[in-house]
């Protein structure tokens, strides 16, 4: 045999072939940032006018009126291009300019491209003009943290994920001491505009920036950013603005990705039910996405739960002649229960396995985990603004948190509290898993935002599930169903007659596909004396091999994995949708800061049809203003929005829901959207919620 030939280290490091492999750049990177998304028509034109269109009304709060004077009148303006102009008008358009941009919050897909689509706009206008990128979110404006951004730092980030190019943060700036900072960043820049790239709170804020500036003359403009898909605009008369925010539609893809994927698994080696906690916060408009994209086996939605009714308690209650409140709305026994029935139907026809879709805010939905929240949230509110030092530090361990607590109920502390927590809420909060009263007790984010990500949502509903299916199968009601035809091969094998055996193991024997062994049968002792008692075997007989067999594989064992989708998506490469969105999500912020718009959040009608109607816009930040409450006091912010359990999105899931369940003989209805890719004709262009939620506002049923 010959020797086989040595090569030295280094050489080998120096070969062309080892240096591509394991180059930091890769072939489909090179050509992701090359890619050149297409531009609105207007944006084609030499110039960019503004104009207002008055078919859009707001209902303004008298707050907002009085905290926001100076951007509360604006209008939703529509982009039109322009070949010529007046030309002092032409000037000022074509004026040198210092625009600063920053990230706010969550990472979310795309928002590279708003950068490079504000780059490409403003420096085709003026190569003069200077954009600088706040560095570390909020607090680089607040710290006079900034690097003004090259063509060539730009090109590197064109059309891929994160926003790794500036960083984010999520940093409010909600007191005078950063506004002064802020305000005062601004003037050393001689900034002209401030680009703010953020979800609600973020846009909030630049609201309140646009006022803070109006006189310096620095123009605040929002950009409607976050996989929640949150933020979504609509006017008095229910309009669409702003069907959707950027990075959604790739986040929900690549949890659907991945979430397809387990799917298949599950399908193949059938033991596995696959829980699957997805981001987005409150709302579960992420979850309903990947519904859609997936067809997993059941998908929770929050905004569903909160609008259930229990119809079986409101009927008892009325014969006892009592008021049960707790019918309305699901509690968090109630959706355990709801769960396991779907898994033991599945269990029924043979699957033991599935995948399980729950959105990481699903609990905010829950009758009593609510309640929680929002006294926790106001015990914590109101401990912060009396106190030099903060809750969290003040109380670093759970234990102390507790006896806080405890001493409200006790009324130790006189604190603004007492009158929040009583005995009730303490007895039931000392009821709930440590891990998950930790979860509670959670900080809050800078914005107030209860953090849904930082609690095991998947884990609290895991545990209850669990302990009920045990109960189930104490009671002989979670079973695997065994199909009919393997049990007669499986008796015949073993030399015994189906049809004997049949009616004494089976309560549906011969009448179903799969047969389920009877309830009492819950045990090899409970089997032995149905046996016994039938007359087939003798008391110090052993029960016969293919029994044994069969008996064993109706008794199921409930296997879970659990998964969290949230941080991997969120820093997913854009889809191809998510990249001409927000490209021309940047082009538009500029024509808003070029034709003096300020309070103003940039945004495109028609996302849901063809690339060409697409118009960009921009909306009023201030009229969209109401108050609501933070951190246990009202204050004037943007309105997340919530999956409509009247959308037609939210109705074809729910339509589909049994299909989808699968619980009958035959094969699952899984759906497999596969990778995000850049290009391919096969490549879907957008979100299934943003096409379906486009047919109509509401539905009628076919009865109505
Ligand atoms: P934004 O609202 O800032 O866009 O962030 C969205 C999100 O990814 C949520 O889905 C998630 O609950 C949260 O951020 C996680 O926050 P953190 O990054 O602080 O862990």
């Amino acid at each position: 045999m010959p020797e086989p030939s040595t090569i030295r280290l280094d050489k080998l490091l120096d070969h062309p072939a080892v240096m591509d492999a394991v180059a930091d750049v890769n072939l489909e990177l090179k050509e992701r940032v090359a890619y050149q998304p297409p531009v609105c028509t207007v944006f084609k034109s030499p110039f960019t006018t503004l104009a207002t269109d008055t078919q859009y009304q707001f209902e303004i709060d008298k707050e907002a009126h009085r905290q926001l004077s100076h951007i509360i009148a604006n209008t939703v303006q529509r982009v039109e291009g322009c070949d010529d102009a007046a030309d002092e008008v032409k000037e000022n358009y074509r004026k040198a300019r210092n625009i600063g941009i920053v990230f706010s919050g969550g990472p979310s897909p795309g928002g590279h491209n708003v950068i490079a689509g504000l780059f490409d706009a403003a420096k085709k206008v003026n190569p003069r003009t200077r954009i600088f990128g706040f560095l570390m979110g909020p607090d680089g404006i607040i710290d006079g943290d900034y690097m003004e951004l090259t063509r060539e730092r730009v090109d590197q980030y064109r059309n891929v994920g994160g926003f790794t190019m500036i960083k984010t943060g999520r940093t409010k700036i909600d007191n005078r001491k950063k506004m002064d900072l802020s305000r005062e960043t601004c003037k050393q820049l001689e900034l002209d505009a401030l680009v703010v790239v953020g979800g609600d709170d973020s846009n909030t804020n630049a609201a309140f920036l646009a006022q803070e500036m109006f006189e310096d003359g620095v123009q605040v403009i929002g950009v409607p950013k976050t996989i929640d898909g949150d933020i979504q605009v609509r006017d008095a008369r229910g309009q669409v603005l702003c069907a959707m925010s950027f990075g959604f539609h790739t986040a929900a893809r690549a949890f659907s990705q991945a979430i397809a994927n387990l799917c298949t698994d599950a399908s193949s080696d059938v033991k596995y039910w696959h829980v699957c906690k997805v981001m987005g916060r409150v709302a579960s408009h992420l979850a309903l996405e990947v519904a859609l994209q997936t067809h997993a086996n059941m998908t929770l939605i929050g905004e569903d739960l909160a609008d259930y009714v229990d119809y079986a308690r409101l009927e008892k209650a009325e014969k006892e002649r009592v008021v049960d409140y707790t019918a309305y709305g699901m509690t968090l026994r109630h959706l355990s229960r709801v769960t396991c029935d779907a898994i033991m139907q599945r269990a029924a026809v043979g699957k033991n396995y599935g995948v399980l879709v729950v959105p990481e805010g699903v609990l905010e939905f829950i009758n009593e985990i609510q309640v929680f929240i929002i006294k926790l949230n106001t015990i914590i509110g109101n401990y912060n603004k009396m106190h030099d030092r903060d809750f969290h530090s003040a109380f670093p361990t759970l234990n102390e948190k507790l006896e806080y607590l405890r001493r409200l109920v006790r009324g130790i502390r006189k604190d603004v509290s007492y009158n929040v927590w009583n005995a009730r809420d303490d007895e039931l909060f000392n009821d709930i898993p440590e891990f998950f009263q930790e979860g509670l007790l959670t900080e809050r984010d800078s914005h107030g935002n209860f953090q849904f990500s930082q609690v095991k949502t998947e884990k609290v509903l895991l545990d209850l599930v669990k302990d009920y299916l045990g109960i189930l199968k104490e009671k002989g009601q979670y079973k695997i169903g065994i199909q009919d035809a393997q049990f007669v091969k499986t008796m015949q094998k073993g030399g015994l007659d189906p049809e004997r055996y049949g009616p004494i193991l089976f309560e549906n024997w011969k009448q179903a596909q799969y047969l389920m062994i009877k309830k009492t049968i819950i045990s090899r002792k409970t089997l032995k004396t149905a046996l016994v008692k039938a007359g087939f075997l003798g008391d110090d007989e052993t029960i016969p091999a293919p029994i044994e067999k069969i008996y064993n594989q109706s008794v199921p064992k409930f296997k879970t994995q659990t998964h969290f989708y949230g941080y991997d998506g969120r820093g997913s490469d854009p889809t191809r949708f998510d990249c001409i969105y927000t490209y021309n999500l940047g082009q538009t912020v500029f024509s808003l800061i070029a034709n003096g718009a300020t309070g103003q959040m940039a945004a495109i009608l028609n996302l849901e049809q063809d690339f060409h109607s697409w118009r960009p816009i921009g909306i009023p930040i201030a009229p969209l203003m109401h108050l609501e409450e933070r951190k246990g006091k009202l204050e004037l912010v943007l309105e997340k929005s919530i999956v409509d359990v009247n959308s037609p999105a939210y109705r074809v899931v729910k339509t589909f829901r049994d299909k989808w369940l699968a619980a009958t003989p035959g094969e699952d209805h899984y759906r497999h959207p596969g990778p995000i890719r850049f290009a391919g004709n096969s490549e879907e262009n957008r979100p299934i919620t943003l096409l379906l939620n486009a047919m109509g506002g509401h539905l009628s049923t076919p009865d109505q």
